[in-house]
């Protein structure tokens, strides 16, 4: 079907009429993709059921990633690059008066997920594939995934996400695996024949959970592993009156992506949700792994359970409640293969994102689990009490229960055998600070993965013009071994190659540049430096300081006309969390700014404000490629990695960027003459108490050039914003500026001098631009999953020859 270019024609046209029973004319983009994908599906099909025979049969272990959220994007392209089908997928297409670029912009995101922590479980499944390792996915199979984001008036309006709509080319339906997950009810207890204590859960309202199944190609491999997706439905059971009630309630379960969770009705939910993923998951492992072992004490050596955060954690009482009530193991030898099974990551140290339970909503939900986690904790207790006896705050501190509350990080730290932070300095901020106590108990547990993205769709797939670039000179080895990118460091003195690396990125300029033509009928100078923070909104992200600096130099250009930079254009992408209502302030400021200078006639050829509505992963695949300095300017200590970073660093952008998460791997491998860091350290950050405190009015008072930017945020500056601003204003002065945006000011804008000064030198910094690509091979996901394999899960790759 796809070996030559006519063949693929004759089926492609062929499989148009009959499916859609127009003639070729007739047919809509829209047609023509959904046939292209089901060509596509069926031609993986062979590999997907070989692999999984491979898998069911093999005594090879297998490891499940656990995620509330999958950010997938679009999958046509990536299958097509995989699979290799590039040429005459294009070729044939072009033949036909089709475009395979447009033809694949009919495809919806799948956005399962918010932001870093859902991209990176997509990256890892193209990783785990790709390297040929026995690696499924399961998640939830939301009906609306995140929100879709407009602009109107310079806000953020949300509306319900469609991806559904048209119908899903890549997933297929598995009604024979159905699992029944059951809720509510009370927990009985009885005397079993042989005399045991035994619970069992009665009068719970059970819901349907039904697999869609999305195959995941690897690249250049045979290799098709699985990424299996829960859907909720109701139950074939008559026991409701309100049967109308019940099936609402039932759907509402994989209805949306993290529902609001400020009232308690969504707080269920989301429990709801995250037991809904872990029953249904678990009873589908363990059904796999009874096929092919009879004994439950070797599960540890066939099967390995990651939770992509806390969210999934009542794996661990799932678990202990399967081994326990349904395997009849004694306590202690189900915790030991509970704790041997299972792996976790930390993706945060903001105390505000670690999730907690309300016990009283827990409890009637999912009583036997609750059990559970009661006896995990008293049994938790009683050590510490032996270790530290009478030290009561301590115990308190780290139980898993305290306060009426269950602290779902305590309970990933103790039931499970491994805990990773996605970064160096992630990780010894866990060891160190926020995780200390449990550190002390289980040194051996706490290990570093940092992150890393697949460059196969962030460079390969999105960016051919510098991927034909790098094979042209450094051949293709380092598609299947990234690190070699670093040969590319040879040119970094060749003035031939240099040129046609700026010619790249000025095509891309161009590519982008008509993208934001489109959107925001914004016409952007193309000698100016793109600069770009694409990131979820977020305060500890400080799009505000970005912001400040832009007002800074607008005002600095109407005072002094002979003060005039290099031309910029600042472009910014994010969304907001619905509820967060400081985020959506900053949104609607970005947009004030932009109004204002990109309308002053006296400025604008120097100053150009961009804000893309609707940032998700197919725009980034858009912006990144076209990008020259990638904004990473969170206050030092709180961003726990970041995944943009490298995908900027592998598309040649310089990073200015504060000393945080894995911007100081990126630092520590391009050198600081290729990268421009500002700002408090993590450590001055985390004892700035110990260090004399910080007032940020004072910061306010002294310098004049923030005395004015914050000034105009509420005195009128900006036409009709009429106390608009307040709540950003007040987070700065009078909440003492949490984030350090002001004491982070003037370092920032003298290193955003250096980034002026720079790109003067346009030769220096396309030198720079070389040496952060040839360095980027680190933060593919290849090494990140290679590292997991090996470490943690302890999984080898399962043989499957080379297509090619
Ligand atoms: C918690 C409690 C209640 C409701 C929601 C949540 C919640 C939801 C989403 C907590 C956290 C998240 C998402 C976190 C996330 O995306 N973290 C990012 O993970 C990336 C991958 O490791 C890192 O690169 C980023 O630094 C980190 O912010």
């Amino acid at each position: 079907m796809f070996d030559n270019k006519e063949q693929f024609k004759k089926a492609f046209l062929s499989k148009l009429e009959m499916s859609v029973g127009k003639s070729f004319e007739e047919t809509s983009p829209q047609d023509q993709y959904h046939v292209l994908g089901n060509m596509i599906r069926e031609y993986i099909s062979t590999n997907w059921i070989k692999t999984n025979q491979v898998y069911h049969s093999t005594e090879a272990k297998q490891v499940y990633y656990l995620s509330i959220e999958f950010l997938l994007g679009r999958i046509m392209g990536s299958n097509i690059l995989n699979l290799g089908i590039g040429d005459v997928v294009e070729e044939g297409l072009r033949d036909l008066g089709i475009s395979l670029d447009d033809l694949e912009s009919n495809e919806p995101d799948s956005a399962l997920g918010n932001g870093g922590l859902g991209r990176l479980a997509a990256c890892f499944m193209d990783s785990l594939a790709s390297l040929d390792l026995p690696g499924h996915g399961c998640g939830i199979r939301y009906k609306h995934g995140l929100f879709e984001q407009k602009i109107v008036n310079g806000v953020q309006v949300e509306y319900p996400e469609l991806w559904l709509q048209n119908g899903q080319v890549w997933e297929v339906r598995k009604s024979d695996l159905s699992v029944e997950v059951p809720f509510w009810g009370k927990v009985e207890s009885f005397e079993d024949e042989q005399g045991r204590l035994r619970f069992r859960h009665r009068d719970a309202e059970p819901i349907m959970a039904v697999p869609y199944d999305i195959p995941v190609v690897g690249y250049q491999t045979e290799t098709v592993n699985t990424l299996r997706l829960w859907n909720a439905e109701p139950a074939n059971v008559p026991f409701h009156d309100d049967i109308m009630r019940y099936k609402r309630e039932t759907e509402m379960v994989s209805e949306f992506l993290y529902p609001d969770d400020a009232e308690d009705s969504g707080k269920i939910l989301r429990l709801k949700q995250q037991y809904f993923l872990v029953r249904a998951s678990l009873n589908s492992i363990l059904n796999s792994f009874r096929k092919k072992q009879k004994d439950i004490r070797e599960l540890p050596n066939y099967v390995s359970i990651h939770i992509n955060d806390t969210h999934p954690v009542l794996a661990i009482p799932e678990l202990m409640r399967i081994l326990l009530d349904e395997e009849m193991l004694p306590w202690e030898e189900a915790w030991d293969i509970t704790v041997q099974t299972i792996s976790y990551t930390n993706h945060t140290t903001l105390s505000e994102a670690l999730e907690k339970w309300p016990v009283r909503l827990f409890q009637p939900l999912l009583p036997r689990i609750y059990m559970i986690v009661e006896e995990i904790n008293e049994r938790f207790c009683k050590e510490l009490w032996e270790r530290y006896p009478g030290q009561w705050q301590r115990i308190e501190d780290m139980a898993i229960i305290a306060h009426d509350q269950v602290k779902m990080a305590h309970l990933a730290l103790v039931g499970t055998h491994s805990t990773n932070g996605v970064a160096y300095l992630h990780t010894e901020i866990l060891k160190k600070r926020e995780m200390n106590n449990f550190y002390e108990i289980f040194p051996e547990r706490f290990n570093n993965k940092t992150n890393g993205i697949t460059h196969r769709r962030w460079l390969m797939k999105s960016n051919p013009a510098l991927t034909g670039l790098i094979t042209e000179s450094i051949g293709d080895k380092w598609k299947v071994e990234p690190p070699l990118l670093k040969e590319l460091e040879h040119y970094k003195d060749d003035a031939a190659f240099l040129e046609q690396l700026e010619k790249v990125k000025h095509e891309n300029k161009v590519k982008l540049a008509e993208r934001i033509f489109q959107q925001n009928q914004i016409k952007v100078n193309l000698d100016s430096i793109f600069d770009v923070q694409v990131k979820r909104l977020h305060a500890y992200k400080r799009q505000l300081l970005n912001v400040l600096h832009i007002m800074y130099l607008y005002n600095r250009m109407k005072e002094d006309p002979s003060f005039r930079p290099h031309p910029r254009t600042f472009i910014f992408g994010a969304k907001a969390s619905p509820g967060y209502y400081y985020a959506k302030k900053i949104i609607k400021l970005i947009n004030t700014v932009a109004e204002k200078v990109n309308n002053d006639k006296t400025t604008n050829d120097y100053l150009k404000v961009v804000f893309l509505e609707n940032y998700r992963v197919s725009l980034a695949e858009e912006i990144f490629p076209a990008a020259e300095v990638s904004e990473q300017i969170s206050t030092a200590s709180k961003e726990a990695s970041g995944t943009g970073n490298m995908k900027f660093m592998m598309n040649g952008a310089l990073t200015i960027g504060t000393m945080d998460g894995a911007n100081v791997e990126i630092f520590e491998r391009v050198g600081k003459d290729n990268i421009f860091i500002f700002g408090m350290t993590s450590e001055e950050v985390m004892n700035y108490q110990a260090n004399g405190g910080y007032h940020s009015s004072e910061y306010y008072m002294l310098d004049r050039r923030i005395h004015e930017a914050v000034n105009q945020l509420v005195n009128g500056f900006f036409p009709n914003t009429n106390g608009m601003f307040d709540v950003i204003y007040d987070s700065l002065l009078i909440e003492n500026d949490q984030y350090f945006v002001l004491r982070d000011f003037d370092s920032y804008v003298k290193t955003q001098e250096k980034v002026s000064n720079a790109y003067q030198d346009k030769k220096g910094w396309n030198k720079s631009s070389v040496v952060n690509i040839a360095n980027s091979g680190f933060f593919s996901s290849d090494r990140t999953i290679t590292e997991y394999a090996n470490d943690i899960w302890h999984v080898k790759p399962v043989n499957s020859p080379i297509i090619k």
